[in-house]
């Protein structure tokens, strides 16, 4: 095999590698896009297969390219509650992104590091027993409250999880508006680059 058969080998593989990657990526993000559903101007996903700690939901959410509910105004606040209750949700709790892990009764989001923009705190609340930390949203008489709680309570006392994700352009490849989100080393754009700019070797415009 001459070099420029070595070449051009190297370059076929280097196309299947790509190829196989962008698809890989494609399938996992419209499987990850298809969790979350739109609700006013966000996208959550509301996650009531296992009960975590705190700290599993902030790792669960990212792991989804995505982070704990921010519910940053009253209108997300109605918006996520209504959301909850049209889909018989409001018996159980959700963690969201608040805690004061930081500096007690200083409430700052994990999700963008800013103080949190809004609280609609329940009767008492919140009370930092035995210092409660992390912020639940959890319902009375049908109605969503905020509440500080252990962040990492008895299984009895954990909440599920709600992720967030703003943009949805993160997280739909396939619209042609997006392409521009496909990883570089998929698009068949750079991979037509990389064969022009080995042309001298390979002619690869013929
Ligand atoms: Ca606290
Ligand atoms: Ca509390």
């Amino acid at each position: 095999m001459d070099l420029r058969q070595k070449l051009f080998a190297l370059f076929f593989v280097n196309i299947l590698f790509n190829l196989t990657s962008c698809a890989a990526d494609t399938k996992g993000s419209i499987a990850k896009a298809s969790l979350f559903t739109q609700v006013i101007s966000k996208y959550y996903y509301v996650s009531t297969i296992a009960k975590m700690n705190w700290f599993q939901a902030v790792h669960f959410c990212r792991k989804l390219d995505s982070n704990l509910i921010n519910i940053a105004s009253k209108a997300e606040m109605d918006a996520i509650t209504n959301f909850l209750i049209a889909n018989g949700l409001v018996n159980k709790r959700f963690w969201t992104s608040a805690n004061d892990l930081e500096e007690e009764g200083v409430y700052k989001s994990i999700s963008n590091g800013q103080p949190i923009a809004y609280t609609k705190w329940g009767d008492n609340e919140p009370n930092n027993v035995n210092n409660e930390d992390c912020i639940e949203i959890t319902a009375k008489n049908n109605i969503f409250y905020m509440n500080d709680n252990d962040c990492k309570p008895l299984l009895a006392n954990m909440p599920y999880t709600i992720c967030e994700r703003e943009n949805p352009e993160d997280f739909i490849p396939i619209k042609a508006e997006a392409r521009e989100v496909v990883p570089p080393n998929c698009s068949v754009k750079k991979l037509l680059e990389l064969c022009q700019s080995m042309g001298n070797i390979m002619n690869c415009r013929d």
